[in-house]
């Protein structure tokens, strides 16, 4: 059976590296194979080891220092490379017998994104076995303002990236159970969320908010949002589940 490629994509700071981590040692401790890949050419010190590491490649450090450029420039540009060199970064990836392959992305989210570069790159590492976990973080999604811009990134990123796509809320160990219990509801239940909306400000940025909101209901944007902890472990089981569902229609892997 062919790997299954899940790309964790979120603001930074949203936890894309820890998770990445994370979920690989969880996948190995139930008996699956997974691999991890670095995609980001400006990671500095990675708390893990990547099994592949983009900055094999190309090292933003070096392309600053190369072209004179600054560091947003300098982005830009290893992301173009980085498409350049894809088809043997490809073939690394292809060299190990793995169930999923984790793909850590870089902070930016907007180079992942908007940049064509980064469709180049999806499309050649992996064809039509890509999905996409979306990351919210909990310093924005706690409050219903907060949670409805989150809403809105993660259709901006699906709409500019159409492949199966879930979405995660981390750190949920920094949570309280209420907060928990009120981000489960605005998941579900779009009146609740448009409820808090008014609770927090009545003004002119919730007049958007809220025509934002049905319009994402419209779309059918909205979907559950998974709380997880790469501290706790908590969630992981559920990443899993979703991301199976997505792939093989539930089918749990032979181990
Ligand atoms: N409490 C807690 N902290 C977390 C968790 N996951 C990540 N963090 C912390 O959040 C911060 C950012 O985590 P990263 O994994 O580096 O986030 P990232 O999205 O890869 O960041 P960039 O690549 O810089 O965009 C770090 O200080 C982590 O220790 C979690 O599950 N619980
Ligand atoms: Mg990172």
């Amino acid at each position: 059976m062919p790997a299954k490629h899940l790309y964790f994509v979120g603001t930074a700071g949203s936890g894309k590296t820890t998770l990445t981590n994370a979920f690989q040692l969880w996948l190995n401790n139930q008996g699956y194979q997974a691999m991890t890949v670095n995609l980001d050419p400006g990671a500095d010190e990675l708390a893990y080891a990547p099994d592949v590491d983009v900055r094999d490649w190309i090292k933003l450090s070096e392309v600053m220092a190369e072209h004179g450029l600054g560091p947003n420039g300098a982005q830009i540009a290893a992301a173009d490379m980085i498409a350049l060199n894809v088809r043997e970064i490809s073939q690394v990836i292809a060299g190990f017998d793995t169930d999923y392959v984790l793909i850590d992305t870089p902070g930016q989210i907007e180079l992942f994104t908007f940049r064509q570069s980064s469709r180049v790159v999806m499309d050649e590492l992996s064809g039509d076995r890509a999905m996409l976990a979306y990351l919210f973080d909990p310093s924005l999604a706690k409050t219903a303002n907060g949670y409805i811009s989150s809403l809105m990134l993660a259709a901006t990123v699906h709409f500019r990236v159409p492949v199966p796509m879930i979405s995660l809320l981390t750190k949920a160990d920094t949570l309280s159970e209420g907060d928990l219990e009120r981000i489960a509801l605005w998941s579900k239940d779009y009146y609740a969320l448009f409820s808090a909306l008014l609770d927090e400000s009545i003004d002119a940025q919730t007049q958007v908010s809220v025509e934002f909101l049905q319009a994402l209901d419209t779309v059918g944007a909205g979907r559950p949002v998974i709380p997880i902890s790469s501290d706790t472990g908590d969630g992981m089981e559920d990443i899993y589940s979703a991301a199976q569902l997505v792939f093989e229609g539930g089918e749990d892997l032979e181990k």
